[in-house]
């Protein structure tokens, strides 16, 4: 049996054409049913629903074969114990730093400042601000970053930004780019050993339908 991890929401979404293109049809909408473990038309095949920094988890220690995890994950991971084989150019997005409107980023930088920055991305963000020798207190935060600016727990946050609409409508702006994201198909590399009969042909019938 090989089992893939996926997070519900745009993950599976933008997973589930590549899915069907592997001959792997789900057997129920996890965005409907209750079940964490759902299996496939493919006998040899179930899905595993789990929270999106989850993934690189479950596929490291062997529990799932495979996952689909957004880069922005994954350098948070650390990317110990996963064979990358392929970047899906799904769900993409930048990770970057973004303060208030009105705050003025490079001049705080220069004055050599002390920004306290909210993210959940503690560790991408602390290696982005010693490489630029920018002065931080990271605040670690769950969900929701863009409110910290507003209510005063942060000068700047790092997070996921797509359109910008988010930004826009708590009046943000973003002042620096940390990381160019899109999803990746991630590998346990003893599956890909032990399993790679049924495992290969998926990484690449993914493959096909990426390029496809
Ligand atoms: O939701 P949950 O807390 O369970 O987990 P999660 O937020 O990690 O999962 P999910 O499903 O929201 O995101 C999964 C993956 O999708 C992320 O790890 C990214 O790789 C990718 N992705 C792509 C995004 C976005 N685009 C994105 N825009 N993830 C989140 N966002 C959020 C962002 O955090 C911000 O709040 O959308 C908002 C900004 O969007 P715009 O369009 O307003 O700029
Ligand atoms: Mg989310």
């Amino acid at each position: 049996m090989v089992t893939i991890a996926l997070s519900k929401g745009r993950i599976y979404e933008e997973t589930k054409p590549l899915l069907e293109a592997a001959g792997i049809v789900p057997a129920e909408d996890p965005e409907v049913s209750r079940k964490l473990i759902i299996p496939t038309g493919h006998p040899g095949v179930r899905v595993i629903i789990v929270r999106a920094s989850d993934v690189p988890t479950y596929v490291q220690y062997g529990a799932a074969d495979l996952g689909v995890a957004g880069r922005d994950l994954l350098v948070e991971h650390g990317g110990r114990g996963l064979y990358q084989p392929l970047d899906l150019g799904i769900a993409r997005c930048r990770m970057m730093v973004a303060v208030p409107e009105d705050f003025d980023y490079p001049a705080a930088v220069r004055k050599g400042a002390r920004l306290r920055v909210a993210t959940k991305y503690i560790q991408t963000a602390r290696e982005h601000f010693a490489a630029k020798g920018v002065h931080v207190d990271l605040i670690k935060l769950y969900g929701s970053m863009e409110l910290a600016p507003l209510v005063g727990l942060a000068d700047a946050i790092v997070d996921l930004v797509d359109t910008g609409s988010t930004l826009r409508a708590n009046r943000l702006k973003a002042v620096e780019e940390i990381l160019a994201v899109s999803s990746r198909l991630i590998v346990n590399p003893a599956s890909l050993k032990v399993k790679r009969a049924e495992v290969l042909p998926i990484i690449e019938a993914f493959e096909r339908a990426c390029r496809g």
